[in-house]
């Protein structure tokens, strides 16, 4: 079981759910974690300094904000515990993959997305932070990253071999071209069809830890779900994966006992086409963390559990 620590970087606009409590402050709550029995630790909000909307998306003002998530990570990982990060544009994963590097030597990364985000800023087409964050990370595509404001902070922290993709479906050509000449292993939906979620994810673990004491990052993005699964985020994509593939990588990792960091990213309830779409998508991400910490679908029950007798 893993004690969970959450970080909640207050990166616009994820909105978290009514039943959700966030602090400013740090607190340490002795209830267990709803159907996991994991003690959480609030770490308590980051606070972000004031962008104009123009600047959102410019270097700096990305930058500024993931230094910050990967410091609190590299913190919380340091302190021992899960690290569970919330977003937001998936450009965060720059910040906590780097902090989660900081803390302990070398994770393994699975990157759980309908895109591959490794696109460079001469590659990309939209200029996207969200779409370049694992180019970034990587050592062999750094002559082909140009030097921008703000990220002085960040070196490169994976090799290719490092890092598994599973849900591919939407890749641009250049990304393509990286995915086949750097090497970098990958599952596209189709594979999925192919192997089947469980033979993927005995490859993707098998691949990353074989027998190394090695710890795993998994960066989940919402849109690798089927966008009828989750239609709150900003690229959704059709074919993506169903409730049960979703949820068999996340309990797999739980049982690989490795997992020491999460983020589950672009969760946007400004989004969706109905009235309903922030609340599936939410429920969906809450059970994709709940897997990822030992919630299991055939139910549980306590150690101590008696059964009631008729008196
Ligand atoms: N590959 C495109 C689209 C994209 C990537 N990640 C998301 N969308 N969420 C890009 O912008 O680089
Ligand atoms: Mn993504
Ligand atoms: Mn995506």
């Amino acid at each position: 079981m893993y004690p969970l620590k959450t970080v909640h970087p207050s990166v616009p606009p994820f909105h978290p759910p009514s039943h959700f409590k966030f602090s400013s402050e740090s607190h340490f709550s002795h209830e267990p974690f709803p159907h996991t029995g994991c003690s959480v630790f609030d770490y308590g909000d980051l606070t972000f300094e004031d962008v104009p909307r123009a600047d959102w998306n410019t270097s700096w003002s990305v930058a500024c904000a993931v230094h910050q998530v990967a410091k609190a990570v590299c913190r919380v990982i340091r302190d021992g515990h899960t690290c569970v990060t919330l977003g937001g544009d998936h450009s965060l994963a720059l910040g906590s993959v780097f902090g989660h590097s900081l803390a302990q030597q070398n994770p393994a990364v699975i990157w759980v997305d309908a895109h591959a985000d490794v696109n460079t800023p001469l590659t990309s087409r939209t200029g996207n932070l969200h779409g370049q964050p694992v180019a970034f990370l990587l050592h062999e595509l750094q002559d082909k990253i140009p030097s921008l404001s703000g990220f002085s902070w960040l070196s490169p922290c994976l090799s290719a071999r490092d890092i598994v993709y599973i849900g591919l479906r939407d890749v641009d050509p250049a990304e393509h071209f990286i995915l086949k000449n750097y090497g970098l292993q990958y599952f596209s939906t189709r594979h999925i069809d192919e192997l089947g979620i469980h033979k993927v994810m005995e490859m993707t673990l098998d691949y990353l830890i074989q027998h190394s004491k090695r710890s795993i990052h998994l960066s989940f993005d919402i849109d690798a779900f089927d966008p009828s699964l989750a239609p709150a985020t900003g690229t959704p994509v059709p074919g993506g994966l169903t409730l049960r593939e979703g949820l068999y990588i996340a309990e797999e990792l739980h049982n690989s006992g490795a997992l020491s960091a999460l983020d589950l990213v672009e969760v946007n309830p400004r989004l969706g086409s109905d009235p309903n779409a922030a609340d599936v998508t939410l429920d969906l991400a809450m059970d994709v963390i709940l897997s990822c910490l030992g919630k299991v679908r055939e139910g549980m029950h306590t150690k101590g559990y008696r059964l009631p007798c008729p008196s």
